[in-house]
C-alpha cells in the first residue's frame, strides 16, 4: 500500500487560476482534495475531473466528466455519479474558493486513476443531477468552462 500525491494547476482565458492538491494514503483510502481557485464570481461553481489530458484547444479538449463505470451524473454523494463528479465550490466575495474534499470515489492508484486527466472549474453552479433536464444527467449545467489544468504525480 502505497500513498500517492498529485497536483493540478488551474488555468484558462480570463482571470479564474487555481491550485488543487491530492493526498490518498492508500490504495483503498478516500482522496483529500485541497487548494484555492481566485477569479471566480460569488457563489458556486462545477468543479469536476474530466476524462482527458488534453489541452491542446483549451479545457474543452478535456472532454466530458470521467466516467468509466457508465453512469449518468449525479452530486458528490450520491450513488449514481460519475467518478469525476466533484459537486461546486463556493467563492466569497473576495471571488476565492477555498477547497477541502474527502472523496471515496476518486483514486490516484490502478487503472481508474484521475493522474493524467483534466481539473476542471465551471462558469455555473452544478445541479448534481437534479436540474431535471437531459444535460442535467451529463453536465449538470456547469455551463462553460472557465480555467483547467492536467493532474500530474508530485512528490
Ligand atoms: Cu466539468
Ligand atoms: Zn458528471
Amino acid at each position: 500500500m502505497e500513498a500517492k500525491k498529485a497536483v493540478c494547476v488551474l488555468k484558462g482565458t480570463g482571470e479564474v487560476t487555481g491550485t488543487v492538491y491530492f493526498d490518498q494514503q492508500n490504495e483503498k483510502a478516500p482522496v483529500k482534495v485541497t487548494g484555492e481557485i481566485t477569479g471566480l464570481t460569488k457563489g458556486k461553481h462545477g468543479f469536476h475531473v474530466h476524462a482527458f489530458g488534453d489541452n491542446t484547444n483549451g479545457c474543452i479538449s478535456a472532454g466530458p466528466h470521467f466516467n468509466p463505470h457508465n453512469k449518468s451524473h449525479g452530486g458528490p454523494d450520491d450513488q449514481e455519479r460519475h467518478v469525476g463528479d466533484l459537486g461546486n465550490v463556493t467563492a466569497g466575495d473576495d471571488g476565492v474558493a477555498k477547497i477541502d474534499i474527502v472523496d471515496k470515489h476518486l483514486t490516484l492508484h490502478g487503472q481508474h486513476s484521475i493522474i493524467g486527466r483534466t481539473m476542471v472549474i465551471h462558469e455555473k453552479e452544478d445541479d448534481c443531477g437534479k436540474g431535471g433536464n437531459e444535460e442535467s444527467l451529463k453536465t449538470g449545467n456547469a455551463g462553460g468552462r472557465l480555467a483547467c489544468g492536467v493532474i500530474g504525480i508530485t512528490q
